[in-house]
């Protein structure tokens, strides 16, 4: 069957949930402290234990790791750190025996500076890839282009003296910018994509997708604080967009999603609108800034209505035609229980209410590897703690702008992407059972009581609800189905909303807070689950109280 439109509800991917492994902390298997494919392969088990569909792999591919696998380098190669093809291949193969799909990252925004195609083109001006990149001459006085400045930090333009031209990267100066104007590039994109689709991968997550078109004549962007915005949905994304769902995913039954900042309720439907035959679904960024401020470090205070104002805003956009997909976190972003819920008194009841979100509200839930344990953040005491390229980037330019290490450092703490990156926690033994060697980044300080083996033998764990709660989205039509109605609850920390069809409904309540709160619970109906082990009162909800309600039949 080829890839259908989006206005089916029987399609498998509305109804699967997604699971994010980044492979380098998943589970290492030969004790040089990497995670690596075979590791990945020894959990496969594990994996199948808690229900998830779909597995997305973030990059594997051969990289020199300058942004962590996200500056690919040979496309179809697999990192000799993560094993080799037939590893690869026999992961591919065991996750289709347990009847798990497989979607990989595909990162065509940019490549590796170390990708011959970037090799080729630096030769010179006459090169024949010369235009698979973005090359500009130097202003008048030899400054850049112009005023873009790159995601992490400084400007987005890097002087190569060979050519005495600049070229443009969005990200780390090791990763150029691919020019998707260029028809022979975007052919070697799709001759890329088709090598993984004939192995039988089952789609793709699309790094940064809504950056691939430039705007036309790259004029200064007007504000420096909205890089999303000034540098997406540009004049031809939907033209490359459609272009490669013609010559590529239609000829096949795969899902794709698409990482898309600088996407809002506007334009989404242009993306994954159900005939538009571009992607089928796509991660929005606006939940996810709504604590930036200038930049992502600079964290600021948010209340829970404004996020349950955003999803419903959100939902409603994208069920008018398309489908939604539902993320808190992933490799980029703090953990969601530091982030959104509460990692001290309540970190239990919060990590559990967040699950039920995740997994009740309309759309495909995709989980990040570490959150089904209620893993929360890691503290760093120094910069030379964390790994990322963002946080080392934006701390060289705060201290060269006469700030404090320190007081970065902290600001860090909240928000840098390290925290999602520290090993998955797979028992109490040395580094958490993720490897025998030296971790590339320190274990989880929470790790002893923080782990698979301690959670699966403690039936009350955030592990065992996230089992539950994926079971019971299966099990319940309405919990995975296309219907959902806003409700309001009476009080501003309280997410209430109802799924299903009349007569076969569940509804839904979520105290987004760590206080008692007072409202009106209708307790019409039974408890079909709770984040507490004993039924909610009729006037209240505990701190962090999350209830799903079977309605009585009418
Ligand atoms: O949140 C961000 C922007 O402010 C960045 O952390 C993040 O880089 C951005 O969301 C885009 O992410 C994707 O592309 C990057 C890569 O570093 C991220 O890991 C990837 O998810 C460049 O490929
Ligand atoms: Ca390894």
């Amino acid at each position: 069957m080829k890839n259908t439109s989006n206005s089916r509800n029987d399609v498998w991917w509305k109804s699967s949930v997604i699971y994010q492994i980044y492979p380098r902390s998943f589970q290492d298997s030969n004790g040089d402290g990497i995670g690596d494919l075979p590791g990945i392969l020894q959990r496969l088990d594990y994996l199948q234990s808690l229900g998830v569909d779909v597995i997305w792999l973030s990059p594997v591919y051969d990289s020199p790791n300058d942004d962590n696998g996200y500056d690919i380098s040979d496309y179809e190669a697999i990192h000799p750190e993560f094993g080799t093809m037939e590893d690869f291949d026999a992961l591919l193969r065991g996750l289709h025996q347990r009847g798990m799909k497989l979607i990989m990252d595909l990162v065509v925004n940019h490549s590796s500076d170390e990708h011959s195609w970037f090799q080729e083109s630096r030769r010179g001006k006459t090169d024949p890839k010369r235009d698979w990149y973005i090359w500009r001459a130097p202003g008048p006085d030899g400054e850049a282009p112009n005023n873009y400045q790159s995601f992490f930090g400084g400007s987005a333009w890097e002087l190569d003296v060979v050519s005495g031209e600049y070229y443009l990267h969005l990200f780390t100066k090791k990763q150029p910018d691919l020019n998707w104007e260029n028809p022979d590039l975007r052919q070697a994109v799709y001759r890329m994509m088709r090598f993984w689709l004939d192995k039988g991968v089952d789609g793709f997550r699309m790094d940064v997708i809504s950056l691939i078109s430039k705007p036309e004549g790259l004029p200064d962007v007007v504000d420096p604080h909205n890089l999303d915005h000034a540098y997406a949905n540009g004049p031809r994304l939907h033209d490359y967009l459609q272009e490669m769902y013609q010559q590529v995913m239609s000829h096949y039954d795969v899902v794709t999603i698409g990482e898309c900042p600088g996407m809002t309720t506007e334009n989404a439907l242009l993306y994954v609108g159900a005939e538009r035959k571009e992607l089928n679904m796509a991660f929005q960024f606006e939940l996810n800034a709504l604590d930036r401020g200038f930049t992502k470090f600079d964290v600021l205070d948010w209340k829970p209505q404004q996020a349950f104002d955003i999803l419903f805003r959100w939902d409603a956009t994208l069920n008018a035609g398309g489908w939604n997909n539902v993320f808190l976190g992933n490799h980029d972003t703090p953990r969601i229980l530091s982030r959104y819920g509460d990692d001290g008194r309540y970190c239990v009841e919060s990590a559990k209410l967040l699950a039920m979100f995740l997994l009740s509200f309309r759309g495909t839930p995709t989980l990040y590897q570490g959150d089904e344990l209620g893993m929360p953040n890691t503290h760093f005491e120094h910069i030379d703690e964390f790994e990322d390229v963002e946080v080392k980037n934006f701390h060289q330019l705060h201290v060269e702008g006469g700030g404090d290490s320190a007081g970065f450092v902290k600001a860090a703490n909240a928000a840098a992407r390290d925290h999602a990156r520290t090993p998955m926690c797979w028992d109490d033994t040395k580094e958490a059972g993720f490897t025998q060697g030296i971790p590339w980044l320190k274990v989880n300080p929470r790790y002893p009581e923080v782990n698979v083996r301690a959670e699966n033998e403690n039936p009350s764990s955030v592990l065992h609800f996230y089992r539950k709660l994926i079971a019971l989205r299966k099990s319940v039509p309405a919990l995975h189905g296309p219907d959902f109605q806003r409700v309001e609850s009476g009080h501003p920390t309280v997410f209430r909303y109802r799924r299903g069809k009349s007569g076969d409904t569940v509804t839904v309540w979520l105290n987004w807070s760590s206080e008692h709160v007072s409202c009106q619970v209708n307790l019409d109906g039974h408890v079909v689950v709770s984040t507490y082990p004993d039924p909610p009162s009729s006037g209240s909800l505990r701190p962090w109280e999350g209830v799903i309600f079977q309605d009585k039949k009418r």
